[in-house]
């Protein structure tokens, strides 16, 4: 056979099977399209209704009035030169969340944000932003402070290497967030918060509203990672607790979660804490008498300028002291980092369900310096599936 004849046989095949495959595809056969293969990704509400059960078993209530916002915000007390740092911490906390509920952002900053701030993060943020400057009184030493002493605890604090042990700003940060962010007058126009830092990721859809499942279920503080502090940042921090405990023992609630921080029935301090740069919380507890007076006992010590107290010791004392236990939440399913500590769920379940993208491998719930284990076992609560293959 010649070549070209060869080729026409082909070409006479080719034809023939062409047209046999265009007559059964244009009558009963099935082609199969990506979507056998792969489940199509569900609609919104698809995701409120089905995945919302999955969620409820992690933790996460889904209602069905979720179109109902809560009275809530984001907030993120920032510097105008986080600007990309925070850029990308909205753009996860959008994708994986806001984006369907839009929900408001106050930004607050000891100066005023440039307008290239608020450009960006305006686009960036679906809900309505605003921005604050906080009042002076609130960012300086208070009267009672003598600051030749704090310049002194500076000084040698950096001698020792301390983290953030000889700066200044930092402390009147910590001092802000454990003092002063929940009554700044834009945050008095919300009942809940949100707290959102620089550079944060968020690995996991958010499977519901977090603000509506504070609200319905009477949570007023809540986590995705806890540890322990460094001493050397809070040495006399105990002494302060203990002494709003004595002039204070109406503040102190029944069923409170006092286990999770003192292994002594409140004689120490174990530095057990919730890791503050994530929370999510009620502002009326933050702006209840108990907790000002709480407030005002600390920062009447010093401790914030004499030493370096965190705000995440503070709220987290505060929280297990003056809270019922029930009423501080731990969220498996918001999966989080910020350097250097990642919560991813232990549960595959929860990370296919969620399509979560962080390393199993990088969960840091159940590692030796981590405190979660501790939360769940104090309060007798269940861990997530997987979680013992994690340690
Ligand atoms: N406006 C303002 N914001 C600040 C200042 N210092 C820190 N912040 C903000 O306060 C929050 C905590 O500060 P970070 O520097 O993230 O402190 P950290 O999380 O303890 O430590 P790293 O993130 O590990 O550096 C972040 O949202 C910062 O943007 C400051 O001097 N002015
Ligand atoms: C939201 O909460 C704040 C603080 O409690 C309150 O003043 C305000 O009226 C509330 N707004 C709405 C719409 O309920
Ligand atoms: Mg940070």
């Amino acid at each position: 056979m010649s070549v070209s004849a060869r080729y026409t046989r082909y070409l006479a095949f080719a034809l023939v099977g062409l047209t046999f495959f265009y007559l059964v595809s244009r009558s009963s056969l099935e082609i199969p399209t990506s979507s056998s293969f792969a489940p199509a990704r569900p609609t919104y509400e698809e995701v409120k209704g089905e995945k919302a059960q999955s969620a409820v078993s992690v933790g996460l209530d889904q209602s069905n009035s979720q179109t109902q916002r809560v009275n809530a915000t984001f907030v993120t007390l920032a510097r105008n030169s986080d600007i990309w740092e925070i850029a990308k911490s909205i753009r996860n906390v959008e994708d994986r969340f806001n984006r369907n509920f839009h929900y408001d952002w106050v930004f607050l900053n000891d100066k005023d944000f440039d307008d290239e701030f608020k450009k960006l993060t305006t686009a960036l943020v679906s809900g309505t932003t605003h921005y604050g400057r906080i009042p002076e009184d609130h960012w300086s030493y208070p009267d009672w402070i003598d600051q030749d002493k704090a310049r002194e605890a500076r000084q040698e604090m950096g001698r020792k290497k301390i983290i953030y042990g000889d700066n200044e700003a930092y402390r009147h940060m910590c001092r802000y967030e454990s003092g002063f962010f929940f009554r700044h007058p834009l945050m008095m126009n919300y009942e809940y918060y949100w707290r959102v830092e620089p550079s944060i990721e968020l690995f996991c859809d958010v499977p519901g509203d977090p603000f509506r499942f504070m609200k319905e279920n009477n949570k007023k503080y809540s986590f995705v990672i806890s540890l322990y502090e460094y001493y050397e940042t809070i040495p006399t921090l105990w002494d302060s607790v203990k002494g709003f405990m004595k002039s204070h023992p109406e503040h102190i609630a029944d069923g409170n979660a006092m286990e999770f921080i003192s292994e002594d029935g409140g004689e120490t301090y174990n530095k057990c804490h919730f890791w503050s740069n994530f929370e999510i919380g009620s502002l009326e507890w933050l702006r209840s008498k108990q907790y000002i007076d709480y407030f005002s006992t600390l920062d009447h010590d010093g401790g914030f300028f004499y030493e370096r107290w965190g705000d995440a010791p503070v709220h987290s004392i505060a929280a297990s002291l003056m809270l019922k236990a029930d009423e501080i939440h731990f969220w498996n399913e918001i999966a989080y980092y910020h350097v250097p500590f990642t919560h991813c769920p232990s549960s595959e379940k929860t990370r296919l369900d969620l399509r979560c993208h962080c390393k199993p491998s990088e969960n840091f719930d159940w590692a030796g310096y981590s405190c979660t284990k501790r939360w769940f076992d104090v309060n007798k609560l269940q861990k997530p599936d997987g979680w013992d293959s994690q340690q």
